[in-house]
């Protein structure tokens, strides 16, 4: 299995409940290594932009809300299987249907202020990973 980068973010419901610490502890625990990390604040076009892809969704409006409403930390993890595994350790989208152990699980609000992101494929990871990272950011 090649080792993998894919990007990660700690949401802003996590970030005001103090839960980086213990967030970033299941990521490395489950043998992801945070290879760059740094707390932003992003403006509210900064999040349309990084959603671009739900822009007809109907919840749109409030996850660019909800994701300019406060700091969040953005991440690059690296691993065997890296995407997939951090897929894994976050748990589904809506905390209710996640399962038992995952970061969603124990810590997830609701659907939509759910604590993390992940990439959920090599094409994403790239674009995700470079829209908030330059190259000489990311330490291997
Ligand atoms: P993510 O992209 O954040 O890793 O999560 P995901 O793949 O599990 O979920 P996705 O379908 O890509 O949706 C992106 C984010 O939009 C919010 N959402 N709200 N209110 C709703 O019904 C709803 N559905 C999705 C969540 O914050 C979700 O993570
Ligand atoms: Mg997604």
């Amino acid at each position: 299995m090649a080792i993998e980068r894919t990007f990660s973010m700690i949401k802003p419901d996590a970030t005001k409940r103090n839960l980086t610490g213990k967030i970033v502890d299941r990521l490395e625990s489950a043998g992801l290594r945070v290879v760059a990390q740094k707390r932003i604040w992003m403006s509210r076009r900064e999040a349309e932009g990084f959603y671009a892809v739900h822009k007809e969704r109907p919840f749109f409006d409030e996850l660019c809300e909800f994701m300019s409403s406060g700091p969040t930390v953005v991440q690059v993890l690296e691993g065997e299987n890296a995407i997939a595994k951090n897929r894994e350790v976050m748990g589904a989208t809506n905390p209710a249907e996640a399962a038992d152990g995952t970061i969603r699980k124990d810590f997830a609000e609701s659907i939509g202020e759910n604590s993390v992101h992940g990439s959920d494929g090599p094409d994403t990871a790239k674009e995700e990973i470079s829209y908030f990272f330059a190259a000489t950011e990311i330490v291997g």
